[in-house]
């Protein structure tokens, strides 16, 4: 990609999720952050907050603006646009000219900061008409759609020409042939408007060269990829996607005008991500996810917290990327449970499985207790706990199988182990791939053995 390219070309972070988005400090944060490591744009759209989609008429209060115009400031500090959404497809009349003029007017409350790049986004909403007014002036969707950002974009050009509109359509992932909503969007919005599109799904595993380029030639212009990884929100709250950037293909950037990365409600945990997009962008040929990862660990938990890091995060890696999960722990646990099913519980495998279970929770602790990036340790603290009661059951499950095998009581660690089950049961969050649950079935079934045998044996 040559000089100029890269000049206009948008590497951006988006703040697009559902759920609690971030705090102006956060913000702040974040946008000196990634300024710093070489993003250009900063999408500001959280879909909870209320002036931006589902009040999105109303202004927002005068010191709300005022901590705006300060992140504003740091943005232009930083390198970085700062760019206003608004998500007004929730409740808009397309036909509205007081609706028209509201968006305006939330519009022009940024430009007056210094804002000179906006977005409006029309995703997840229904895709049919919600004002009788508007299916008697519009044929379509898309008619209204590209009617509404034309004369928003020709609006804004009057304020200033450096001024941009980029949107995100209703239909933004998918593949060829794609929905007539996007062709007749693409044949009657101005050309000047930049499209997203997620890829093939909403998360998608793989985006290649190739499904930008089916997209651009449906939407007739190379989409801006938002991509979504590493944002956690909906179904995928109980995850924390703190792995690498994988399954983008090298040829996707010179196909787009630019790629925006949906971040997690964890703030600081999502600088891993997007620390190895980063590397990405700057190297697409290159770039080296196990490496970057690497490198992003060190330099965002520091050198001394790195290990305790990684070990944490190999079983924190259940994604729509599908990378394996928990990949050293199952081999573990596979020899154990070898060993384990033909009834030995003293043996190399499982003291060797013993030991990762130890090392887990020194990471746990270290994590907590001793690491120097405190935002980090208090975005990964729920995923903390249920990685120790996954821990703690299985050390709990050896125990029971360690009695069970010597002919002891094992009534307290089963019972033990049963309450870290049930803690798991009920946590909203999740870690490792789960196979841990082979050891406490096996605990559970030789502990019913040794008490059918117990009886029998009392019996007669
Ligand atoms: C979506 C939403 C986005 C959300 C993401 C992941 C787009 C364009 N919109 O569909 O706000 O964070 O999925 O759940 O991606």
């Amino acid at each position: 990609m040559g000089d100029a390219t890269k000049a206009s070309y948008v590497r951006g972070v988006i703040e697009g999720f559902y759920g609690v988005y971030y705090t102006f400090a956060e913000r702040d944060d974040l946008i000196r952050y990634i300024g710093s490591i070489g993003y250009n744009q900063y999408i500001y759209g959280p879909k909870n907050d209320r002036q931006h989609r589902m009040r999105w008429r109303e202004p927002y209060p005068e010191d709300v603006m005022a901590a705006f115009s300060r992140t504003v400031r740091v943005a232009r500090e930083s390198g970085v646009s700062f760019c206003y959404s608004i998500g007004s497809g929730v409740t808009m009349s397309y036909a509205s000219e007081e609706d028209f003029r509201l968006i305006l007017r939330k519009f022009k409350a940024f430009y007056d900061i210094g804002v000179r790049d906006f977005s409006i986004l029309l995703d997840d909403i229904a895709s049919s008409f919600k004002h009788e007014a508007d299916g008697a002036r519009y044929a379509t969707f898309a008619e209204a759609h590209a009617d509404v950002c034309n004369r928003l974009y020709a609006e804004l050009q009057t304020w200033d020409s450096a001024c941009t509109l980029s949107l995100c359509p209703t239909d933004y992932h998918g593949k060829a042939p794609f929905s007539p909503y996007l062709h007749e969007l693409g044949e009657k919005l101005h050309p000047r408007v930049d499209i997203f599109y997620t890829g093939e799904e909403i998360c998608s595993t793989a985006i290649r060269r190739s499904d930008a380029e089916a997209f651009a030639l449906a939407a007739r212009r190379p989409p801006v990829i938002w991509d979504n990884y590493p944002v956690n929100d909906l179904a995928m709250r109980p995850e924390l996607h703190v792995g690498p950037i994988r399954g983008r293909e090298s040829g996707v950037l010179a196909a787009t005008r630019g790629y925006v990365v949906n971040a997690m409600a964890e703030c600081e945990a999502s600088k891993l991500a997007l620390r190895t997009f980063a590397d990405y962008f700057d190297d697409p040929e290159g770039y080296d996810a196990d490496r970057s990862w690497a490198n992003a660990i060190e330099e965002i938990c520091g050198e001394r917290s790195a290990p305790a890091f990684r070990t944490f995060a190999e079983n924190s890696l259940e994604s729509c990327l599908r990378e394996p999960n928990s990949v050293k722990l199952r081999e573990l646990l596979d020899a154990a449970m070898l060993r384990l099913r033909a009834g030995s519980s003293d043996n190399e495998e499982v003291r060797a499985l013993g030991a990762y279970l130890t090392e887990l929770d020194e990471a746990c602790y270290h994590l907590k207790n001793r690491m120097y990036n405190t935002a980090l340790r208090n975005n990964l603290l729920p995923w903390i706990e249920v990685l120790e009661h996954w821990l703690w059951m299985a050390r709990r499950a050896l125990l029971v199988l360690e009695a069970a095998q010597r002919g002891e009581d094992f009534k307290q660690p089963l019972g033990w182990m049963k309450e870290s089950l049930g803690e798991i049961d009920k946590h909203p969050k999740r870690m490792t791939d789960g196979s841990l649950r082979e050891l406490a079935a096996l605990a559970l079934e030789t502990a019913e053995a040794a008490r059918t045998a117990g009886k029998e044996s009392d019996e007669r």
